[in-house]
């Protein structure tokens, strides 16, 4: 089959519910890309939001977005692939994986049989498994496929830090790392302000109570979906965002350090796991997984939340 040219200006969204809806809202507004193509099972939901979104772009750039099938997305930079079963109250995100490993196999091979050659960005839950999922199923390598991981919690994790030392979320550097999940681990060793130590910065700042601030926000930002699912039945708003941060770092070749989910080989003992570890991201999708130092503690963590997805992945595939 001839390869397709790849339009650095065009993305797809797979899945227009509320996470791809709001994702191509965001990344109508991002001015990254010329041409949007939006696909879902419910034709007519897809045509809506292209048709709404639309109404849009003479507020911001011009561009085309339309409702299409999968012979319109192959020339694509990235694919983003919302599509799937949300989370109810109550149900964690590994209670899912059922449902919506069966909507990536009839997703993932239409791609895969076209010879795809851009990037698959994976955000439906449990992201790293349906992001590992998308890898067996794919056959593309494996820096080609990438899971929106913990992007969403470590900027969950930087906004509560942010708020509790009254300082600009984005001058703090703390990464969520491990599943997007229940086992997933603050790395607090590596945190700091602008480089500055956390708790020093938290000293400066007239807290002293280290280990029962970080208890509390590392319980807030995991519970935070169940919270929001709870009040309101989805979220969406953050997941957008991340979204388009993912993408503004792949079409510029930003090679921005982001904590994205991908295939784990040997890191801290863990092997042939998707998971997320902060990664140089690029045009190329993962240029390489960087391994911050973790302290014992949070390395066990990490292999643990490793062990929890390895056995998942091995139940449903
Ligand atoms: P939703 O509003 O129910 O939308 C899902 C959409 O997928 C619907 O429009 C369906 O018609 C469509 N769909 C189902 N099957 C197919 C198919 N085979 N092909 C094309 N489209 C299909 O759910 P919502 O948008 O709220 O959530 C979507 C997914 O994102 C869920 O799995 C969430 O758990 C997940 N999220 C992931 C986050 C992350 O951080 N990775 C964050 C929030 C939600």
């Amino acid at each position: 089959m001839k390869q397709l040219e790849l339009n650095n200006r065009k993305v797809a969204v797979i899945g227009c519910g509320f996470v791809g809806a709001t994702s191509a809202f965001g990344l109508m507004q991002s001015g990254l890309f010329s041409e949007m193509v939006l696909i879902d099972a419910n034709t007519e939901k897809a045509e809506g939001e292209a048709m709404d979104i639309s109404h849009g772009i003479p507020f911001a750039r011009p561009m085309k977005i339309y409702a299409g099938g999968y012979d319109d997305i192959m020339d694509a930079a990235i694919i983003v692939v919302t599509a799937g079963a949300n989370q109810k109250p109550g149900e964690t995100r590994l209670d899912l994986v059922q449902k919506n490993v069966g909507i990536f196999k009839s997703i993932i091979p239409e791609i895969a049989k076209r010879d795809y050659q851009g990037i698959l960005l994976i955000v439906s839950n449990p992201v790293d498994i349906l992001t590992y999922t998308a890898h067996k199923l794919s056959g593309m390598p494996e820096n080609r496929v990438i899971g929106s991981g913990t992007v969403l919690d470590t900027a969950r994790l930087k906004y509560e830090l942010g708020e509790h030392l009254g300082v600009d979320s984005r001058s703090v550097h703390a990464f969520i790392i491990g599943e997007h999940g229940d086992s997933e681990i603050a790395a607090w060793s590596s945190a700091n302000v602008s480089g500055i130590p956390l708790n020093t910065f938290c000293e400066m700042r007239g807290h002293f109570n280290h280990d029962d601030s970080m208890e509390r926000i590392a319980a807030n930002v995991r519970n935070s979906a169940y919270e929001i699912i709870a009040k309101k039945n989805a979220t969406y708003y953050g997941i957008a965002m991340s979204v388009k941060r993912i993408c503004e770092a792949i079409v510029r070749d930003e090679k921005s350090i982001l904590p994205v989910s991908g295939m784990i080989h040997g890191m801290y003992g863990v092997e042939d796991v998707v998971l997320s570890m902060p990664a140089i991201v690029g045009k190329n999708g993962i240029e390489r997984q960087v391994p911050i130092s973790l302290d014992e503690d949070e390395q066990k963590q990490l292999r643990k939340s490793a062990q929890i997805l390895k056995e998942m992945a091995e139940q449903v595939l």
